[in-house]
């Protein structure tokens, strides 16, 4: 029996990940919100789940640790992508990468000025290419979560992040001013495993076009 690894992580990802799963005919054995198992089972004894943080699906998929994995596009632009199969935009988790900064601060005369702008994000590399594809000079400023206080409390003029209805934003009387590219999961494929274990892998992979219609 040749055994198909699949990294996911829990939350949003998980909940929007099981109609796909459901469509390629895999129902895992418990939750990984109720469990605390890292190793999950599933009603296909020759496929297993294994819940890891989102950030490090690529790094399991790369290395052949999984042989597939989802994971968001924020994610995937971090990492770089290298040895990895993109086959399907899973079109899940959807959100939009955008600057954000405090309600009334003026980031267009600041871009116009060629002011420095310090950028606080956990996305440091989507950020640098953003603002030198802008001509803009950044002092990128890495935190791992809740990018949203640092220009509360001065530690930063702007912000890099995620926003899916804008709630957190206006929480914190800030505004987002400009979109750097719309966000959704990908399906992701270890290469070599797609080559040794075609047979298994190319169904669900089928399974999960069909299921996110793309
Ligand atoms: O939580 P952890 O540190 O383990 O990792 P993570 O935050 O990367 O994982 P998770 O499960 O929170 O997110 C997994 C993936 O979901 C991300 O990689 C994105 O591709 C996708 N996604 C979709 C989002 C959002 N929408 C989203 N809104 N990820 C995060 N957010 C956060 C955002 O960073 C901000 O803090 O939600 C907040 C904004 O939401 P709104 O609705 O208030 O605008
Ligand atoms: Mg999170």
């Amino acid at each position: 029996m040749t055994q198909i690894t699949l990294a996911l992580s829990k939350g949003r990802i998980f909940e929007e990940t099981l109609p796909l799963l459901a469509a390629a005919g895999i129902t895992p054995s418990e939750s990984p919100e109720s469990s605390r198992k890292l190793i999950i089972g599933t009603n296909r004894p020759e496929v297993r789940l294994i819940i890891v943080r989102a950030s490090d699906v690529p790094t399991y998929v790369q290395h052949g640790a999984a042989d597939l994995g989802i994971a968001g596009k924020d994610v995937l632009l971090e990492h770089g992508g290298d040895g990895l199969y993109q086959p399907v935009d899973l079109n899940i988790a959807k959100c939009r990468m955008m600057v954000a900064t405090p309600v009334g601060f003026d980031y267009e005369g600041a871009v116009r000025r060629g002011a420095r702008l310090r950028v606080a994000t956990k996305y440091v590399q989507t950020a640098r290419l953003h603002f030198a594809a802008k001509g803009v000079h950044v002092d990128l400023i890495k935190l791992y979560g809740s990018m949203e206080l640092a220009p509360l409390v001065g530690l930063a003029d702007v912000i890099v992040d995620l926003v899916s209805t804008g709630g957190t934003l206006k929480a914190n009387n800030l505004v987002a001013v400009e979109e750097i590219c719309p966000i959704s999961s990908r399906l992701v494929v270890n290469q070599a495993a797609l080559k040794l274990k075609h047979g298994e892998i190319q169904p669900i992979i089928d399974a999960f076009r069909a299921a996110s219609g793309v």
